[in-house]
């Protein structure tokens, strides 16, 4: 065995006691899940938002405006409010998860996806992998992928296509603010989230997701559901 390869292990061996240390001493704050009662709080629904307009009683294309905030939110009566990341059409009534998008099958729902994340994540994200880093180095890349949707490239929340607050900074493929869901497949129920390139675990798992339903009235009519 090399000094070179000693020397590693020795710092592999330091950093790991350092992390037990960590772990050891803020475990007095950790809750464990399996000492949380269940069932004491009301499951909540999101907010709704329609990606359509009703004129005269027709269904017609709308464009909404989306964003994504840290806010504080409570997950459990027993624990305190948690720093997340919402999406919501204010800081205000952001949600984890985020607000259900309702389409409609065939109508165009336009969304602009808004990032006014700060510029340190709130979570440890792995800088060994390819990750999206800001040439800043400030600001947290977000993308919105519709998970299920059958969409143009553009608008597809390519992994590459990421951007910052504001849009300050943006991944080698972003081309457009403003993201066109046709709405043409098969009803049914889909999910937005966070796409960025090595930064999508912790994006998520701050709280980036979110419902979107694609409905047909013609195929839902005669089941005659509630
Ligand atoms: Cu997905």
């Amino acid at each position: 065995m090399s000094l070179r390869v000693m020397e590693r292990i020795a710092v592999v061996l330091v950093l790991f006691l350092a992390l037990m240390l960590g772990v050891l001493s803020s475990s007095g704050q950790l809750i464990s899940p399996s000492q949380l009662e269940m069932f004491v709080d009301e499951i909540q629904d999101m907010p709704r938002i329609q990606g359509f307009h009703v004129v005269n009683g027709v269904s017609k294309s709308k464009s909404l405006k989306i964003g994504m905030f840290k806010k504080h939110w409570k997950f459990h009566r027993d624990l305190p409010p948690t720093p997340v990341y919402a999406y919501g059409t204010s800081k205000h009534t952001a949600t984890v998860p985020g607000p259900t998008i309702e389409a409609i099958h065939g109508i165009d729902t336009y969304v602009t996806w808004q990032n006014h994340l700060p510029s340190k994540h709130i979570l440890p994200w792995d800088p060994t992998i390819p990750t999206a880093i800001p040439f800043t180095r400030k600001g947290i890349p977000t993308v919105v992928h519709l998970h299920g949707g059958i969409d143009e490239p553009e608008s597809d929340g390519n992994s590459n296509s990421w951007f910052t607050a504001g849009f300050k900074e943006k991944g080698p493929t972003w081309t457009k603010k403003r993201y066109h869901y046709r709405n043409m497949q098969q009803p049914g129920n889909l999910w937005y989230h966070d796409h960025a390139m090595g930064l999508t675990r912790v994006n998520l798992l701050a709280g980036l997701i979110g419902s979107y339903i694609i409905r047909h009235h013609d195929v839902e009519a005669p089941l005659g559901l509630p």
